[in-house]
């Protein structure tokens, strides 16, 4: 467990990165947290941490004013959302290189001793995932780089300049390609929730509305593995304490259709099955993906516990929560 360090978390207003906050303060450390977004705006409140910086780390000024006396970092700041967000914004997601290259330039400076940086499973080859059913992605299988256009190309550059970074100047890296992280606080409307939250939103407002059908981008039929945001913490943080520098998958692999989840939903709602209306003009995305996770068992002896029927009754319920509070302001979502 790490305690007792300094940590500077970058993107700790966002969703992996509020409760990266939560869990690092709680194991008895001295966080540091920023984000680009105003304090009003960050998905979480932490009255623990020692300093906020409402600040934009594309800057390497202002990288430079937290990355001091700082044992580790943790790089979870990107300009981001599902594939409604990052298949229409392509060059605001390569613009998050700024963050990850003037970062790793100011801890070279600094000489932090630990770097994180949260990659995605929008890095692999989408040649690999053209298929409905597809084996688990093997973490070779990014090359011949053939990424997600835009975001994932980030991603994978970035990766590169962690390791390069590492061996050129001695700072130790960790990487995660993380496979569609949910949960409570991550964003369920407004443009960029990815599927599950975007699902179980839809479930709801057809249970609280009496409709009778829902809109499903594609035809349904395309596969994800999803991975509950608990878990995804603990996989980040023994990733990070690992020997291991090379990027891993942080994922389940309980691989299913957009279908199948929806189904889940709906007994989670115990609501009758809703009619599917699908949009295949919408953005799809790769058609099979999953994460194969015998690198992560191999070096870290890890593996996912939250099953996905558990983990979305505990998104759908915070959902419901969140969406009914008097005043609710679903944009507190949203912003970036
Ligand atoms: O958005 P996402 O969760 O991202 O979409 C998964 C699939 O669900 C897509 O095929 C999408 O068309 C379908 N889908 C159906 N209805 C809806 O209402 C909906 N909203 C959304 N959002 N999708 C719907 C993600 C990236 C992330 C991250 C992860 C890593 O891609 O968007 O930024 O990097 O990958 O795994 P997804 O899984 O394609």
């Amino acid at each position: 467990m790490i305690k007792n360090k300094k940590i500077l978390i970058v993107g700790a207003g966002g969703f992996i990165g509020g409760h990266l906050v939560k869990r690092l303060l709680s194991d008895g450390n001295t966080v540091v947290a920023s984000d680009i977004k105003p304090k009003e705006f960050w998905f979480q409140d932490f009255e623990k941490a020692k300093n906020f910086y409402e600040m934009d780390m594309k800057d390497i000024g202002n990288c430079r004013k937290v990355t001091k006396d700082i044992d580790y970092v943790f790089n979870m700041a990107c300009n981001m959302g599902g594939m409604g967000f990052i298949e229409n914004n392509k060059a605001e997601c390569m613009q998050s290189v700024l963050i990850n290259t003037n970062l790793l330039i100011a801890c070279k400076e600094d000489k932090v001793e630990k770097y994180f940086f949260s990659s995605s499973a929008c890095a692999y080859n989408k040649n690999k995932q053209q298929e409905v059913f597809i084996d688990g992605l093997k973490e070779s299988d990014a090359y011949p780089a053939d990424p997600e256009d835009g975001y994932g190309w980030e991603k994978l550059f970035s990766e590169r300049m962690c390791r390069h970074f590492m061996e050129d100047y001695g700072i130790q890296v960790r990487v995660a390609r993380y496979h569609n992280i949910y949960g409570p606080y991550g964003t369920y409307d407004g443009g960029r929730e990815k599927a599950p939250a975007a699902l179980c939103r839809k479930v709801l407002k057809a249970k609280k509305n009496n409709e009778n059908n829902i809109e499903v981008w594609g035809d349904g039929k395309q596969t994800r593995t999803f991975l509950y945001i608990d878990d995804c913490v603990d996989g980040t943080l023994r990733l990070f304490e690992s020997d291991y520098s090379e990027p891993v998958n942080i994922g389940s692999d309980e691989q299913v259709s957009i279908n199948q989840m929806i189904e889940i939903i709906e007994k989670i709602s115990n609501i009758k099955k809703l009619e599917k209306i699908y949009q295949l003009d919408k953005p799809k995305g790769v058609r099979g993906r999953s994460s194969n996770n015998d690198l992560v068992k191999k070096v870290l002896n890890w593996s996912y516990n939250i099953k996905l029927k558990d983990g979305l009754k505990k998104t759908y319920e915070w959902i419901d929560l969140e969406s009914s509070k008097e005043g609710s302001n679903l944009n507190r979502f949203t912003k970036s």
